[in-house]
């Protein structure tokens, strides 16, 4: 079961428990959002499959601990990844829902959306924990996703992305915006998509590679 049914699910269950009375401390983990700041104008919002820009510095919520902040890595440039497809723990997809570019907010996210039991030794993170989140989104962008914007970027029709036709692509993109964004910006993000979907490094995405983008839907 992918996990949006699992999500459903538990949503339904969490009802279904509440409804028969159970005490409170007995309810299953959820994600806790609080807004703390949204912008006045907030027309754009991210969803699933959304590239997001965002700067996030995460806490361990038993003492409060400082285990991750983005702006100390990659030369302080914010992150981008493709929302709601699992680049980041549950727990942040979640919750960086229906957010407008300059909106922040403080998160707080159970083990269970998190790193679980286990922890993740590497990035400091101990057994059940849970942990906190402030976050600052700074652009909501399109994701490629669909097959058609697959085919809207391979413009020469062979049926794989190149360097040169996704660079195309996020210009044309990043020109509907309403900021403009330096090159900087548009290489990170080019750099970052070949990283984490050219898998077999040929410096092409094939559309099974593309399909990331996709496995929401598979
Ligand atoms: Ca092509
Ligand atoms: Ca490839």
């Amino acid at each position: 079961m992918h996990f949006l049914s699992r999500l459903v699910v538990f949503f339904y269950l969490w009802g279904f428990i509440t409804a028969q009375g159970l005490k409170k401390e007995e309810s299953p983990e959820e994600v806790k959002i609080e807004i703390l700041h949204r912008p006045e104008n907030c027309s754009k919002t991210s969803k699933k499959g959304d590239l997001l820009n965002a700067h996030y510095d995460g806490y361990l919520a038993k003492d409060g601990s400082k285990f991750y902040c983005s702006r100390t890595q990659n030369e302080g440039h914010p992150k981008w990844f493709v929302l709601g497809v699992g680049q980041v723990i549950k727990g942040l997809d979640i919750a960086m829902m229906d957010m407008c570019p300059g909106e922040k907010r403080k998160v707080i996210i159970p083990p269970s959306f998190a790193y679980g039991k286990e922890g993740y030794a590497d990035g400091k993170i101990p057994p059940d924990a849970t942990l906190i989140f402030e976050i600052e989104l700074y652009a909501v962008t399109k994701g490629p996703r669909s097959i058609e914007t697959f085919k809207q970027i391979d413009t020469d029709n062979d049926r794989q992305l190149s360097k040169t036709e996704i660079n195309h692509y996020l210009k044309k993109e990043f020109e509907k915006d309403e900021k403009p964004r330096d090159k900087s910006y548009q290489n990170a993000v080019l750099e970052d998509i070949f990283k984490k979907n050219d898998h077999d490094g040929d410096g092409f995405i094939s559309p099974k590679e593309y399909n990331v983008y996709q496995h929401d839907e598979l």
